[in-house]
């Protein structure tokens, strides 16, 4: 499965998410697909796409919240999984998109490439539903589910190491946090 097909799979039902990507390949190519100011590109601090994710389902819990991180960034910060599972908000979904590799620096392989096994990690963690996935329709059909399952999910989908062949972006970080805000704060009169 490639990342690219497996994001446009699942992009029609982003539009009323969200969204909250790790840096690199993942968020360029979501952006590639097309920019919504629900969508919020997590740039440098890798490992950490979980937390943020976290911390607005928290405090939004009106909100469906979905994060897309990397096995590099989630291998980077394990301690995300446990805090994730300490707080278990029903209004996120945690996909984490396993390519053995830390693609956007050059694809050195991870620890997934040895077989630690992300999905199992997070349910030893805390995460109530868990699901490991490798084809296009297993990841649709776990998307779906988890969306509708009102509990808080990891789905980990295998993913070939394969990324877009630039990050080119015209969107600047702050005008993706600004946009990003006004996002929340916009949707705040209709819902928690
Ligand atoms: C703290 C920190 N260390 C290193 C980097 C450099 N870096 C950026 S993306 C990346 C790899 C991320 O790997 P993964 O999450 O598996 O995503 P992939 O690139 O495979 O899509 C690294 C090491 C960083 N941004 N922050
Ligand atoms: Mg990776």
């Amino acid at each position: 499965m490639l990342r690219i097909d497996a994001l446009k799979e699942i992009y029609a039902e982003l539009e009323d998410c969200v969204v909250v990507t790790i840096m690199g390949a993942v968020a360029a190519e979501l952006q590639s697909i097309g920019h919504r100011p629900n969508f919020f590109y997590l740039q440098h601090a890798m490992g950490l796409a979980s937390s943020l994710g976290l911390g607005i389902a928290l405090s939004r819990p009106g909100l469906q919240v979905v994060v897309f991180d990397g096995d590099g960034s989630l291998l980077m910060n394990l301690g995300g999984l446990t805090t994730l599972g300490r707080y278990r908000p029903r209004n996120l979904v945690h996909v984490v998109f396993d390519n053995e590799s830390l693609l956007s620096v050059g694809g050195f392989p991870t620890a997934t490439s040895t077989g630690s096994d992300l999905a199992g990690i997070a349910a030893a963690a805390g995460v109530p539903r868990t699901r490991a996935v490798k084809a296009l329709d297993e990841f649709s059909a776990a998307f779906s589910e988890a969306l509708a399952a009102d509990e808080l999910t990891t789905i980990v989908a295998k993913v070939e190491a394969v990324g877009p062949k630039a990050f080119v972006t015209d969107l600047g970080l702050l005008e993706n946090r600004f946009q990003f805000q006004r996002y929340l704060e916009s949707v705040s009169a209709e819902r928690a």
